[in-house]
C-alpha cells in the first residue's frame, strides 16, 4: 500500500470502522519490483494479507473484511445491496478515473514532482466530474443521510477518499461548493470516528512527492 492512495484509504476506513487492528506496509518504494508483482500481478495497491490469505482488488478486500468482521456494512435487502455494488463499481469507472487519476494527478501528484500539469487531461476530466457529482447530488436529494439512506455502507467508504482528493484540487473545491447535499454528506462522513482516525494517519503524507509516480507520465497519463 502507499500512504495517500485512494483505494488504500478505502480499505483503511473499512478496517478502522470495524476496529480491526492492521499493520500497514508501505509498498511505494517497491512498486513494480518482482516482490510487489508477486503480491499484485497488475502492479497496484492495496493488497490484504489476513492470516496468510492474500487478496487484491479493493472491492474484493472490502467485501471480505465486511464478512470476516462486524458490524456489517452491507444492507440485508438484496436490492439495496445491488445499489451498494452500483456505487462501488461507479467509483472505479466514473469517479476515481476522472477525479483522482486524471485531475488530482495533474494538479497535485505531478506538480509535487516538478512535472507540469497537462491541461488537456484536466479539460477532458472536468465535464465528466461534473456529471458524476450531479449524479451523487441527485441521489442524495431524498434527504438520505448516507448514500443508501439511513445505513452507513461500504458505498460511503468507497466514495469518500476520491471526493477528498477531488476537494484538494482548485477545480474540485469550486465544483463542490455548488453541491450542498454532497457537502453535507461529506461533513457527516468526516464526523465518523473512523474517518477522523484515518485522515490523521494520512495527513502527514499529504503533499509528499510520490516518487514512483514519475513514470506515470509515460505509463498512465492519457493522451488527448
Ligand atoms: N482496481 C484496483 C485499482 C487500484 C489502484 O489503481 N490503485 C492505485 C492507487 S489508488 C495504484 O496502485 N497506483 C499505483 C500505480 O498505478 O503505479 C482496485 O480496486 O484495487
Amino acid at each position: 500500500m502507499f500512504p495517500i492512495s485512494t483505494f488504500v484509504n478505502i480499505v483503511r476506513l473499512v478496517l478502522t470502522h470495524k476496529k480491526v487492528a492492521f499493520d500497514f506496509h508501505d509498498l511505494e518504494p517497491e512498486m513494480g519490483s518482482p516482490a510487489h508483482l508477486s503480491l499484485h500481478p497488475f502492479n497496484r495497491v492495496p493488497i490484504l494479507d489476513h492470516a496468510g490469505f492474500r487478496i487484491y482488488e479493493t472491492s474484493a478486500i472490502a467485501l471480505y473484511v465486511d464478512e470476516a468482521f462486524g458490524p456489517a456494512l452491507q444492507p440485508r435487502d438484496m436490492r439495496e445491496r445491488a445499489r451498494m455494488h452500483q456505487w462501488i463499481s461507479a467509483v472505479s469507472s466514473y469517479y476515481y478515473p476522472y477525479m483522482s487519476y486524471h485531475l488530482s494527478h495533474e494538479r497535485l501528484i505531478y506538480p509535487a514532482l516538478g512535472i507540469a500539469s497537462d491541461e488537456k487531461v484536466v479539460a477532458h476530466a472536468l465535464p465528466r466530474i461534473a456529471i458524476a457529482l450531479d449524479v451523487m447530488e441527485c441521489e442524495l436529494c431524498t434527504d438520505a443521510v448516507y448514500l443508501l439512506g439511513d445505513q452507513l455502507t461500504l458505498a460511503d467508504f468507497f466514495v469518500l477518499p476520491t471526493l477528498t482528493s477531488l476537494s484538494m484540487t482548485p477545480e474540485g473545491h469550486e465544483m463542490l461548493k455548488t453541491r450542498p447535499r454532497i457537502t453535507a454528506w461529506r461533513a457527516r462522513m468526516e464526523a465518523q470516528p473512523a474517518v477522523t482516525k484515518v485522515w490523521a494517519m494520512v495527513a502527514p503524507h499529504i503533499g509528499e512527492p510520490v516518487e514512483h509516480a514519475r513514470k506515470w507520465v509515460e505509463t498512465h497519463r492519457p493522451q488527448y
